[in-house]
């Protein structure tokens, strides 16, 4: 049966390249083929790229058009519109080249017509002159970044000047939200410099960020931002540093002492004060990186601003060994889950952090809930748990019964080719007429999870309206076949699908397609002193601004699509890439959980041999952005489960209160339990047990923790509040 299945596979895949070969670029196969698939996706019907972008004349859902009429109706009600299967993949677990191989298949199958007809299209010349160019582009905007604008966050390309945050306007959270005054395009930047195997500026530029940032500001930056840009890519550097087989070259750096993992360390519980008094333990937006989150703050945040900080987080914890990050990002995902619709199983996108009412009840794949669905997937494949699959498993099925329209097989069948819309998340009614520009990631996500044939479809779509505006405006309207939102800021979705379509299908036609980007790129956005924001898609006017993702992203997915044999694709090490697109391999460390044998489900032994039970992770109820080292100058707050900050009742009189008869984690409670916490850890230290010993010293053998409270005595006044304190990290 399985090659059966792998022979309907191939052919189906094959149909669907020839089908997108011949209508976005013309290059298709003969007449026959299109009499076997009767097409009805109108891209060649698209206006040229100069040509004035006007609402369509015609009625809505004119035959093969864009605008089909079944993209308006909701799914199940005509003969083409059932709510479409997920189809069927490898068992969890299997990502990666692998996985495309068993998906794609054929790869050792001899030349046929199709081979032949095509194995020309991209000659190994032209693939070294636009890895080149994708090089040369990365160089221009970091060179002159470091020439210009370093070390403030961003460049101004066009007059050559820095930009930090906008201390004058606050409430500018265009620029503020991002822009917190470290060097954000320096750190952005990091591994990107390793994947192009640039291991004197990769050395330079760590030592830089080491010696020169800081993250004790008082700036008020968006949690997501921070995280993604800044904690993900100084956690990916950490990595390239300390991997053992170095396949990007010598990216080692002489005495390093985990000085990027510290870093990541004081960013994150920078970051805490978010997951503090919350009701429903989704995070606020944003936080003042030297004193918490503002008194005026606003308590509504976007679905994946607060659920997508899982992989960041998740790595952070496992190299420490240290639960907090990864159980308050877990927490998030997972009030978020248990808040989508019981009818359709969707979410919104913006949340009211303390009531945990929707005030965004918009649903879909764009702006607000992109990356929540991204991190389901990617953190179930970094870190194996489960739970995480089966999220994304259920969202996923109920974004195609949803917010799928079209007809259900990308290539074929009756109606029009399938589009993935907004709706409202709780009827599942259709919301608007647009869908955005972050929404082009998705295919490349439907790759990780094998469903190659609807990536194509949907990664073809937009690469239909790249082709006419030389860019993809922010907004699309299907409806009016027009921009909605007219600026491109350099964003990197489009080339992040079309790198990894070309990984899973190895077709020249998204070489094609990475030519073609990296050309308007230099035709419409290179600048004095860098690229620039397409203000304009139609009139290519330009804003003085470079995102950091332009580095960090868009000129590295365009550069590994150009390099087949760079060491993320060819050194056995299989690499994932974070929402910002920062690498991490995929390893088998990340799956351990350092903490377990201290929540182990046996339990231990008291000192007097009696049974005690230790909390399993998800029983820890507490974060505390005091836990800050050094650890003994500030307290440790217990949060309630509503998240409510409690205050911690000790006796810090006794030498070692209420020590008698407990185990070693107990005294770690009651040395938490002191307001004073010098009189606990003299307290704790003046044990025996070696392991209160190293509390002072911040070993990583020892953990802090504020247990529950089952026992008798002082301690039952914390009542089931837990309380861990992060340690540093392993010297
Ligand atoms: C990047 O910061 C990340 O890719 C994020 O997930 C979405 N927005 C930008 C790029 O467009």
């Amino acid at each position: 049966m399985q090659w059966r299945a792998l022979v309907l596979g191939l052919v189906l895949l094959r149909l669907g390249l020839h089908g997108v070969l011949w209508l976005v670029f013309g290059l298709g196969p003969s007449m026959g083929f299109y009499q076997r698939f009767p097409l009805s996706f109108g891209f060649q019907r698209l206006r040229s790229p100069d040509g004035p972008a006007s609402p369509a004349s015609g009625p809505v859902g004119r035959p093969g058009g864009l605008s089909g009429p079944s993209w308006l109706q909701p799914p199940g009600t005509g003969a083409t519109q059932s709510p479409r299967k997920v189809p069927r993949r490898p068992e969890p677990g299997v990502c990666g080249p692998a996985h495309w191989g068993y998906v794609l298949g054929g790869r050792d199958r001899g030349p046929d017509e199709y081979e032949k007809r095509y194995s020309g299209a991209f000659p190994p010349q032209l693939r070294a002159q636009m890895r080149d160019l994708a090089r040369g582009m990365f160089v221009f905007g970091y060179d002159n970044y470091m020439a210009h604008a370093f070390p403030q966050d961003e460049l101004n390309p066009i007059h050559c000047r820095g930009r930090g945050p906008d201390r004058g306007d606050p409430s500018n959270l265009n620029i503020n939200d991002v822009l917190g005054n470290y060097s954000l395009t320096l750190v952005d930047a990091l591994d990107t410099l390793a994947v192009m195997g640039n291991s004197s500026e990769f050395q330079k530029a760590v030592k830089l960020v080491i010696n020169t940032v800081s993250f004790d500001k008082d700036s008020t930056v968006q949690v997501f931002e921070a995280t993604i840009r800044v904690l993900g890519s100084l956690l990916s550097a950490h990595r390239i540093i300390t991997d053992s087989k170095q396949p990007f070259g010598d990216m080692t750096i002489k005495d390093y002492d985990n000085e990027l993992l510290y870093m990541a360390h004081d960013l994150a519980v920078r970051l805490l004060p978010a997951f503090e008094n919350t009701k429903t333990g989704i995070p606020y937006p944003r936080v003042n990186l030297k004193t918490g989150v503002p008194p005026d703050t606003n308590n509504e945040t976007c679905t994946a601003g607060a659920g997508s900080l899982l992989v960041e987080f998740g790595i952070l914890s496992r190299l420490l060994g240290d639960s907090t990050f990864e159980w308050v990002a877990r927490r998030a995902v997972k009030a978020l889950w248990n808040l989508r619709s019981n009818d359709t199983g969707l979410l919104g996108n913006v949340v009211n952090i303390q009531t945990g009412h929707w005030v965004g009840k918009q649903s879909g794949l764009g702006a607000g809930l992109d990356s929540f669905y991204e991190y389901l997937l990617k953190s179930y494949i970094l870190f194996g748990e489960k739970e995480d699959l089966e999220m994304f498993n259920a969202a996923y099925q109920s974004i195609q019964n949803y917010l799928r329209r079209g007809r259900e097989a990308c290539n074929e069948g009756e109606g029009d080719p399938p589009l993935y819309v907004n709706v409202n998340m709780f009827s599942g009614q259709l919301m608007n007429t647009w869908i955005d520009s972050l929404q082009a990631f998705f295919p490349g996500l439907q790759v990780l999870i094998g469903d190659v044939e609807d990536a194509i479809c949907l990664h073809a779509f937009y690469y239909a309206i790249w082709k006419r505006y030389g860019a993809l405006p922010e907004r699309y309207n299907w409806q009016l076949q027009a921009p909605d939102v007219l600026f491109y800021p350099l964003r990197p979705e489009l080339v992040e699908s079309t790198y990894l379509l070309y990984q899973a299908t190895k077709n020249p036609f998204y070489l094609h397609v990475g030519m073609d980007i990296l050309q308007s790129l230099e035709k419409y956005t290179k600048v004095k002193c860098g690229y620039a924001t397409l203000h304009h898609v139609i009139d290519k006017s330009t804003e003085d601004r470079m995102e950091s993702f332009f580095l960090s992203e868009t000129c590295k997915y365009l550069y590994l699509l150009f390099d087949e044999d760079n060491p993320v694709h060819k050194s056995g090490t299989r690499y994932m890439f974070t929402t910002e697109g920062h690498i991490v391999s995929v390893d088998e460390h990340l799956r351990e959980l350092p903490w377990k044998e201290f929540f182990s489900e046996e339990g231990g032994q008291d000192q007097g041999g009696k049974s005690v039970h230790r909390p399993k992770p998800h029983e820890l109820k507490v974060i505390n952005s005091s836990s800050n080292p050094p650890y003994e100058e500030k307290g440790c707050r217990c949060l309630s489960p509503e998240g409510v900050a409690q205050p911690l009742v000790g006796d810090p009189s006794s030498p070692s209160p209420g020590l008698e008869g407990r185990g070693w984690d107990w005294a770690a409670h009651l040395l938490l339990a002191s307001q004073e916490p010098s009189t606990g850890l003299s307290a704790a230290a003046s044990n025996e047990d070696p392991r209160r010993h190293t509390v002072n010293a911040l070993s990583p053998q020892f953990r802090i923790f504020c247990l529950p409270v089952s026992g008798s005595g002082k301690t039952a006044a914390f009542g089931d509040l837990h309380c861990p304190i992060p340690q540093r990290a392993p010297l």
